[in-house]
């Protein structure tokens, strides 16, 4: 299974993904796909439809101290419900579907979430930090959302502005 990341202004971006029914091998060889994807291109947090898979799942590993992403800290967050929120926050997010565009958004600072496991096994989590951050970015994801879509008018019209000098330089042959 090869996946290709999906990159703004993909309008795939902004579908509303769908609840996983089912808890197969299937499903089991896409997050095993996504977390390998999610590591080549150094990124701590993807969801299904940022690899053109419109069903609502979302993996994360938050880099320890050391920056290392053991396999022990994946998480796989399948059908995730919010059940409680509190406080603000804003940290500089990126995103692996709009690349090398870095600014503040607006968070709750905590979150407690129920989603369901690979397996279908209901559970919870109460998360604060940049895990908490990371939760509510790849949360949105699954709703359409992006990150520069929370953006205040002026910091959507820079990022606009720096999108398109990207473009510019991509047609002349840079990166
Ligand atoms: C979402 O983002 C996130 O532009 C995950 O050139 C971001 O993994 C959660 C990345 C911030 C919490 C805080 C972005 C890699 C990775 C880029 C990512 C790039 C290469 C973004
Ligand atoms: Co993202």
């Amino acid at each position: 299974m090869r996946l290709n990341i999906v990159e703004y202004p993909d309008k795939r971006l902004k579908e509303k993904s769908i609840e996983v029914k089912s808890f197969d091998a299937n499903l089991h060889e896409l997050l095993d796909a996504m977390n390998i994807m999610m590591l080549e291109s150094n990124g701590i947090g993807l969801a299904a439809i940022q690899v053109d898979y419109a069903i609502r799942a979302l993996i994360l590993n938050i880099p320890d101290e050391d920056g290392a992403q053991p396999i022990e800290n994946l998480m796989e967050i399948i059908n995730p419900v919010v059940l409680k929120t509190d406080g603000k926050t804003v940290y500089q997010e990126g995103c692996l579907s709009v690349p090398k565009f870095y600014e503040d958004v607006e968070r709750f600072e905590t979150i407690s979430i129920k989603y369901q496991n690979r397996f279908g096994e209901e559970k919870t989590l109460d998360a604060d930090g940049l895990l908490s951050i990371a939760i509510q970015h790849e949360m949105d994801h699954l709703n359409g959302i992006l990150f520069i879509d929370k953006l205040s008018y002026s910091r959507r019209k820079k990022f606009e502005k720096e999108y398109k000098k990207l473009q510019k330089e991509k047609k002349k042959g840079g990166n």
